[in-house]
């Protein structure tokens, strides 16, 4: 993307500057493979940096997110206090929940008084991480500080906090508590934090910004240190106004480089960044459950299990135990996570209401089966989404969650992807016969008998995979790279690239004699799959990319861009090698190129080194 003149390029060279310090105290390298090994390129910052440091789709790091599949999101801070109403010195009454400050218009003097006296003092964590291992989450997320910039942790930068500015116990620390407690369950624990600050003085003004992003950056050192946190999960970086909001696609690019230093095992959200396919590690629809696997990345759907975030004691709009079960089944079988939102009351307790009906999805998933078709489960392409519910896959399974049980002699159609068999099929915790027949596109499944459950019905068929051909041990593709945009004259550098996972961002480049803009990289080599299917290469992209496959231009996407995701669909053969050729181009600003495949037997990844053969 063409970069915009502004002062956040002082910043950006900042971020560079300390990259090469904490690269230097570390003697960190940064990988480009999906398994860890010796660093092709390993430099930090700069020229030759890729700040790309695996593909989170397998990579080693995102394992227990990819399996965990169900989180529990907690909203939590100042707001809590207010129960949700704010009664106006007139007499009326404004609602909301963690907006309330910004949508009710309360001074701040007054909502610091009302923050004063919050006392969480019913808070118990191991009653919180109690409650999500009963309802099966395999992860907690917990806001550390929400828009009111109101921190749930004693930190040292600011007083605006739950030790410092309430009347909670001054001894308790409720974040090390819920760490504690989340360990001995063996929980992971992650933090909500907001970029986007209503209280600092600090934030709106650019002049000041800087010293804003100094504290932010030492709060999340403080509670990387501190807390040893797996994940952290950001919000509010949307261009915003009162206060104003101009985080860039710079300040993310080098928080996501801080936070890998501080610890190269965290997962972060894609709201480090712009929310874009590029930021972070997964991205985060909010209140919406995709009705595919999201193109380029990871994803989790976070939702609330009322109408808002924050605890308001006038909302009973509660979502349906069904419907926490069977939104949980549909996000597994398309390959992503729900993290589902419980807001604590201003004594700490998370509400009785919530905690029923995690109790209850818990009983839910526990029994006939369910839970085996989500915790580590994932999509399939094998078969499409049937309109009678979802499948997910776990190795030579798929899950059948089935949401409409059939009318008695009615049978359930399944449309069959790529050629499979299915050698058995049985309903999970129920003793009744299913047979299954090969019936138009795809099966017939018959069930004998009543479903196990209103919520869903779980039917797990034992598949024989379409045949794959054994993996292969391709060592990359070719690769020529120019330090001009148009592939004038001879290369600058001729390497084996294993991976196709290029994030230069603003100061990476190809190779260290190659500036950061103005570049271009022709990769040519083969592409050696293991199935005999209709492939979907995707790439993604800034500022352009043009892909042929067996010389066919399958992707011609030349016109410059930001971030933004091509697909094509290509019909390729197991073992066979088929010519590939990928052009990138960067003129000025952020650089991004990336390879990545899915097909009916292979789940959307990078294209591995193993299938690239140089030319
Ligand atoms: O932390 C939760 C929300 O507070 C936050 N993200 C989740 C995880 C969030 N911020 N913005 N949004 C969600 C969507 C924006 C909604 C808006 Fe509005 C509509 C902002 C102003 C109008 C909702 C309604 C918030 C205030 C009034």
């Amino acid at each position: 993307m063409r970069s915009r003149t502004r002062p956040a390029r002082l910043l950006g060279l900042l971020g560079v500057v300390l990259g090469l310090l904490g690269a230097l105290l570390t003697g960190e390298a940064t990988a480009t493979g999906g398994t860890p090994g010796p660093a092709p390129r390993a430099a930090a910052a700069g020229p030759g940096t890729n700040h790309a440091v695996d593909d989170p789709f397998t990579s080693g790091r995102t394992s227990w997110w990819r399996q965990a599949r169900f989180g529990m999101f907690i909203h939590f801070g100042a707001y809590s206090n207010l129960e949700g109403e704010y009664t106006r010195p007139d007499g009326t009454v404004c609602r909301n929940a963690e907006w309330i400050k910004r949508q009710c218009a309360i001074p701040t003097d007054v909502y610091e008084r009302r923050a004063a006296t919050f006392d969480p003092a019913a808070f118990d964590a191991e009653a919180v991480v109690r409650t999500a291992k009963e309802a099966g989450q395999r992860y907690i997320v917990i806001t550390s500080k929400h828009h009111d910039g109101y921190a749930m942790w004693p930190t040292k930068q600011n007083r605006w906090n739950l030790r410092d500015h309430s009347a909670f116990d001054p001894h308790r620390d409720i974040l090390a508590e819920l760490k504690r407690a989340a360990d001995a369950a063996g929980i992971k624990l992650g933090f909500y934090y907001s970029i986007w600050d209503w209280h600092d003085p600090d934030f709106a003004d650019p002049a000041t910004f800087p010293r804003y992003k100094k504290r932010m950056y030492a709060q999340l050192k403080e509670l990387v240190d501190g807390y040893d946190p797996a994940l952290l999960w950001f919000d509010g970086e949307w261009d915003a106004d009162n206060p104003v909001n101009r985080w860039s696609p710079r300040d993310g690019a080098g928080l996501q480089a801080y936070l890998h230093r501080l610890d190269p095992g965290l997962i972060v959200n894609n709201r480090v960044g712009k929310k874009r396919v590029v930021d972070g590690d997964y991205g985060t629809p909010e209140q919406e459950i995709p009705g595919e696997p999201v193109a380029g990345q990871l994803w989790e759907s976070c939702m609330t299990l009322n109408d808002h975030w924050g605890f308001a004691r006038y909302d009973t709009n509660w979502k349906s135990t069904a419907t926490v079960v069977r939104s949980l089944l549909a996000v597994a079988g398309r390959g992503g996570n729900y993290l589902l939102n419980v807001g604590p009351d201003r004594h700490g307790r998370i509400p009785q209401a919530s905690v029923d009906r995690l109790r209850a999805t818990g009983r839910r998933l526990a029994a006939h089966g369910r839970g085996d078709a989500v915790y580590g489960a994932g999509h399939t392409g094998l078969v499409a989404e049937p309109a009678w519910g979802t499948v997910s896959r776990k190795g030579d399974a798929l899950y059948a969650s089935v949401t409409a049980w059939p009318t008695p002699g009615k049978p359930l159609h399944l449309t069959a992807r790529a050629p499979l068999r299915i050698t058995s099929a049985r309903v999970l915790g129920s003793e009744q016969k299913i047979t299954v027949t090969p019936a138009g596109d795809g099966f017939d499944l018959m069930p004998s008998g009543p479903p196990t459950g209103p919520e869903a019905t779980v039917v797990r068929l034992a598949v024989r995979p379409p045949a794959a051909a054994p993996a292969g041990h391709g060592t990359g593709l070719t690769a020529r790279s120019w330090a001009n945009e148009d592939f004038g004259g001879p290369p600058a550098v001729t390497t084996i690239d294993p991976v196709l996972n290029m994030s230069y961002r603003f100061d990476g480049s190809p190779a260290a004699r190659i500036p950061a803009d103005h570049f271009a990289t022709r990769w040519t080599g083969a592409l050696r799959p293991r199935y005999s299917e209709t492939y979907t290469l995707t790439t993604v992209s800034d500022d352009t990319v043009r892909v042929w496959v067996d010389g066919r231009l399958v992707i011609d996407d030349g016109t410059a861009h930001g971030p933004r995701t091509d697909r094509a669909a290509v019909a390729l053969t197991a073992g066979h090698r088929h010519a590939v050729r990928v052009e990138h181009t960067e003129r000025t600003g952020e650089a991004h190129l990336k390879l990545l495949w899915s097909s009916p037997s292979q789940e959307q990844q990078i294209v591995p080194r193993g299938a690239l053969y140089p030319s």
